[in-house]
């Protein structure tokens, strides 16, 4: 495995689940597969749960890990080709890319959609480059089009908890007051269609996701409908990608509630975080038993564990 960006750059689901729930058991059991390598964490855009889940990965595969915030602490990158560099930005990014690849045996990349340009950002503008140029395998720590290790994390969280085996699991749009990317929708309804669940996504008009993520999928603007028997609820916000990063509708009818929620068949809740509280889900659903979202977040560390640890596996061979 030399890049990890969508489920299509893993060979076997239900085998990669398989092998995270062994390595949730036993996360240090690969100690000797990492030793003298070196993980960079790249990372355009802010992070909590990412940056502090995949350095924790790291550290349970042996390996070091340098984690930089790129625009920061840095130079500043210029990100296009063919540019007259006469501005604020000091070096290009296909030599930083090149240079990175010398110094880290594995990067991993956080860099957002910009939401305004959508050839750019689901061309994966930034991360292309790294594939390019560094030399080295690159996972997507979210990219401008997925957050696949989100994604995988929510998928072991519903293998977890699921009791049939093709849960309901309906992802629903609800308001927020930013514009926010397409990545995690995209990677969630991508995941969980391969992971052979029946998947429902629910938002108001205008907010189609790209269908590249969501062929296999219902799709209705019936939120209620959506809701009913449902044996998982997974929020969240996103942009209109049609209207290309326009917010259509900040319409607090479509927060998660408790009245919402009996709909269900008492249904776990699932959020990637972080949540805006009262936009998105009501306090009620988020601090109730039902509310999943701090597992998911554990489970951040065994799905970064399990993509290193097949990398590494086969670089050593
Ligand atoms: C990001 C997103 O893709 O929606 C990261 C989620 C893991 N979320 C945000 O940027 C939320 C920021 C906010 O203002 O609530």
């Amino acid at each position: 495995m030399n890049q990890f960006l969508s489920v299509k750059d893993v060979p076997n689901l239900e085998g990669l689940i398989r092998e995270a729930l062994a390595i949730k058991k036993h996360p240090h059991l690969f100690e000797h597969l990492g030793q003298h390598k070196t993980m960079g964490c790249l990372f355009f855009n802010s992070s909590l749960r990412t940056r502090m889940s995949t350095q924790k990965a790291a550290v349970n595969m042996g390996m070091d890990v340098i984690v930089m915030n790129i625009n920061e602490d840095g130079w500043k990158i210029e990100t296009d080709f063919g540019v007259v560099m006469d501005g604020d930005k000091a070096e290009h990014i296909k030599e930083a890319a090149g240079v990175i690849g010398r110094y880290c045996d594995i990067i991993g990349i956080r860099a957002f959609a910009g939401l305004k340009d959508k050839e750019k950002d689901y061309s994966e503008h930034i991360i292309s480059q790294f594939i390019r140029y560094s030399g080295v395998p690159v996972i997507s720590l979210e990219g401008a089009t997925g957050h696949p290790l989100q994604a995988f994390a929510d998928v072991i969280t519903i293998e977890e908890h699921k009791k049939t085996r093709q849960p309901k699991v309906v992802l629903t749009w609800a308001p927020h007051p930013r514009a926010l990317p397409h990545a995690v929708p995209n990677s969630f309804a991508e995941w969980t269609i391969a992971a052979g669940y029946e998947v429902v996504i629910a938002h108001p008009e205008g907010y189609e996701l790209d269908e590249r993520f969501t062929q296999g999928a219902k799709i209705t603007y019936d939120q209620k409908e959506a809701f009913k028997d449902a044996d998982f609820i997974y929020a969240k916000n996103w942009s209109s990608y049609t209207h290309y990063g326009e917010i259509l509708s900040r319409d607090l009818s479509w927060t998660v509630d408790s009245a919402k929620m009996s709909l269900t068949r008492n249904a776990g809740f699932m959020h990637c975080l972080p949540v805006r509280r009262n936009m998105i889900v009501s306090d009620e659903v988020i601090d109730s038993p039902r509310s999943l979202v701090i597992e998911e977040a554990a489970n951040r560390v065994v799905s970064a564990q399990t993509i290193l640890k097949r990398m590494l596996e086969s670089q050593k061979r």
